[in-house]
């Protein structure tokens, strides 16, 4: 068959529902025979990142190790979906040009849910953590997130289900000649 490796690259707040949608669509892909897999936290700081904390240039190095990794996933014919918070602008240009120089597709996906409502689904009690002090550079309570300025797509969780996102995402794939 054809060449489908490319990353797609969720960024966002802790609970907006990056995960949710890249398993969605990780699930919806493999259902149709496409290799997809997803990479986030979970995955990656447990092994590979396991020596990294949540400090700026902790992150900047998590995000740089994820970037590189997914490069190669997405050299391999995967369809990678990547879920990290990955605030910093200059950290996801960077993902994006290890994408480019590899000749790589890579798209960036805004998964934009005001702070409040992360706040208030708080799935793992983390945002009442931090707001005790007990979890110290939390994004968006003592640790800055970066909106990306021109992402190629943005996805209102708050306002759209998970199914109307990932037909976004599959419809972009379509549209970028993946699918
Ligand atoms: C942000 C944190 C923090 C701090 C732990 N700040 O909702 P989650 O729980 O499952 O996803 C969050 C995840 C963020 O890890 P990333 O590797 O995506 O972050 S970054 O891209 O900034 O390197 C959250 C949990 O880890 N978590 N402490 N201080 N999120």
């Amino acid at each position: 068959g054809r060449f489908r490796g490319c990353t797609l690259w969720l960024t966002g707040f802790s609970g907006a529902g990056k995960t949710t949608l890249s398993f969605a669509l990780e699930d919806y892909l493999i259902a149709r025979g496409i290799p997809a897999f997803c990479l986030d936290g979970d995955n990656m700081r447990v092994g590979l990142n396991s020596d990294l904390d949540f400090t700026d240039p902790d992150r900047e190095e998590n995000i740089r190790r994820v970037a590189e990794v997914a490069k190669l996933f997405a050299e391999s014919g995967v369809v990678t979906l990547c879920a990290f918070v990955s605030p910093f602008r200059q950290d996801r240009d960077n993902a994006r040009n290890i994408h480019q120089k590899a000749g790589l597709q890579f798209m960036e996906i805004y998964i934009d849910a005001p702070l409040e409502i992360c706040e208030k689904r708080d799935p793992r009690g983390l945002y009442k953590k931090a707001r005790r002090g007990e979890i110290k550079n939390f994004t968006g309570i003592d640790s800055p997130y970066e909106p990306p300025q021109r992402p190629d797509m943005t996805l209102p969780t708050n306002e759209m289900s998970v199914s109307e996102c990932t037909q976004q995402l599959v419809d972009m794939l379509v549209t970028r000649n993946i699918l």
